[in-house]
């Protein structure tokens, strides 16, 4: 019997006109790489150009919230400076590093080439309108302290307060595991998994489309 769980019906959306943000944690590698390639590639799927994808890391899952909301400014920022105007434009070298930075960390990530990390981080020239939606990916296993419960707990808040305070909608892809093999499973690893990452490129692309039409 199909299971009951999952997005619910499929409906296509056109990310045509959207410029995505993905940050990702580097903390369980194998499981973030095959997160990251299931969210690019419906990013793909559903037209987002590479061009209008930035994908940036830090270390662990902790760091998400501040990252997201960093991220997000930066692109207000160069928006602004570019005149509104589409590609170009001035921006600071902090702006630069964060908006087009190169993904260089993410070599060490096994699944894609490096030809497309430099495409999905904005190197080729993209839009510089504000993120219409930015993807926070991590993955939490619990060990033996409650560091697992505390910072599960300050990351989920974190997203959800950013996304309020900034009117941007975040996705939440944090995966709070109780399992390195319930990791592999929710990344489409383990067999009979399915990636979660999909769907979050799928939900990115939806809320990201009703975004622009709201604003
Ligand atoms: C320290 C730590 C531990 C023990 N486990 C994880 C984990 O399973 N997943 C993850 O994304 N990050 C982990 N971290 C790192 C913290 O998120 C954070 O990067 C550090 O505490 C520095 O702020």
């Amino acid at each position: 019997m199909a299971g009951i769980k999952g997005i619910g019906e499929a409906r296509t959306y056109d990310g045509s006109s959207l410029r995505i943000g993905i940050i990702h944690a580097r903390w369980n590698t194998t499981i973030i790489s095959a997160l990251l390639d299931g969210c690019l590639s419906e990013l793909a799927k559903a037209g987002v150009k590479k061009e209008n994808i930035v994908v940036q890391s830090v270390p662990g899952s902790y760091e998400l919230p501040f990252a997201v909301q960093k991220m997000y400014t930066a692109s207000q920022t160069q928006h602004a400076s570019s005149g509104n105007t589409g590609v170009g434009g001035i921006i600071t070298s902090a702006t630069a590093d964060l908006l087009g930075g190169s993904v260089t960390d993410l070599t060490k990530l096994p699944t894609s080439t490096s030809k497309e990390k430099d495409d999905a981080s904005g190197k080729g020239g993209g839009s510089t309108q504000p993120f219409d939606a930015i993807i926070a990916i991590g993955a939490l296993i619990k060990g033996s302290t409650m560091h697992f419960e505390y910072i599960s707990d300050a990351v989920s808040h974190g997203l959800m307060k950013v996304q309020l305070e900034l009117g941007v909608p975040v996705i939440f892809g944090l995966l709070t595991l109780l399992t390195e093999e319930q990791g592999l499973e929710r990344a489409g690893i383990a067999q009979g998994g399915h990636n979660h990452g999909e769907d979050w490129g799928k939900a990115a692309v939806e809320l990201g489309v009703m975004r622009q039409g709201w604003t």
